[in-house]
């Protein structure tokens, strides 16, 4: 649905009590099943911004043990909101403005393994203006994906970080620990509105962790991407930006399908993350793979 910002808070409703349907499976590798779903986005060319959100449910006897969202077109007029686990879906939503029409997608790793899996969740209250950063820990377990999920509004939002990270009790320096999500309430909408921090924790499972990126980058667009060891199979991912998350944004967190037969997204992930100011930042993409 195409909306002036005036109906965001309406439009963001509508979308999200829509009952998913089954998302389109891409195929199985490794014990996961990837899926993926996507709605249309409105041409706004005429001034206007379109979001929506979007569930890729797990097919029957399986839930999300990771996850991702991607906004077509430019990246400088697209944005990523949300990107979360929800029940039995990983629930994205995403916007755009003055563009041709395009669409958000959902990506969905999805596992058989339901008692591997649990999601761990903390709820922050956020005002317009303002940033929103919580590491979600994983405790015993190891954090293999998470995100943002605003409880209201598409377009207020866009995603700066979302990555795994090391800082738990444990002696290593494995990013296992939690799982970290920066988020930024555009100013111009003031009411605080809650954001759950969620995190998709992992049992007993020996997890590969990957990163790449890019240094002191001063590109407006940066599309770092890494692959996961042979022989694994990613899980989860998502960029590690520097900087206050009014200055970058998202446009694509995606699992990736690269350097083998298949066409599954099994093979690392892929990050766009814009710059419009082209400030000097870190821009790192991680991966986890099992
Ligand atoms: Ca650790
Ligand atoms: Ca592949």
């Amino acid at each position: 649905m195409t909306s002036k910002v005036g109906g965001v808070v309406l439009a963001a409703s509508l979308a999200l009590a829509a009952a998913p349907a089954h998302a389109a499976e891409l195929g199985h590798a490794g014990g996961f099943t990837y899926v993926k779903k996507s709605k249309i986005l409105g041409d706004t060319t005429s001034g206007t911004t379109s979001g929506e959100g979007v569930e890729a449910k797990c097919p029957d006897g399986s839930v999300p043990a990771g996850g991702g969202t991607s906004v077509s077109g430019d990246p400088l007029a697209s944005y990523v909101s949300a990107s979360a686990p929800k029940q039995r879906s990983w629930f994205s939503s995403g916007w755009h403005f003055d563009t041709e029409s395009g669409k958000a997608t959902a990506w969905g790793i999805c596992t058989k393994k339901k008692s591997k899996v649990r999601v761990s969740s903390e709820s922050l209250n956020i005002a317009g203006g303002v940033s929103g950063s919580f590491a979600t820990p994983c405790g015993q377990d190891a954090a293999v994906s998470g995100g943002v999920r605003p409880q209201v509004g598409i377009e207020e939002w866009w995603l700066n970080t979302s990555s795994p990270v090391d800082g738990g009790a444990d002696a290593d320096e494995k990013p296992d620990d939690s799982w970290l999500s920066i988020t930024w309430h555009r100013p111009g909408f003031f009411p605080p509105q809650d954001v759950s921090f969620d995190a998709v924790c992992m049992k007993d499972t020996k997890v590969a962790y990957k990163v790449a990126g890019i240094a002191f980058s001063t590109q407006q667009i940066n599309k770092p991407k890494v692959h996961c060891p042979k022989r694994k199979n990613v899980v989860g991912g998502g960029p590690s930006v520097s900087g206050p998350a009014s200055q970058s944004h998202v446009a694509k967190t995606a699992p990736l399908d690269d350097g083998d037969k298949n066409k599954v997204p099994d093979d690392g992930w892929q990050i766009t993350v814009v710059n419009p100011s082209m400030a000097e930042m870190d821009v790192v993409v991680y991966a986890a793979c099992v």
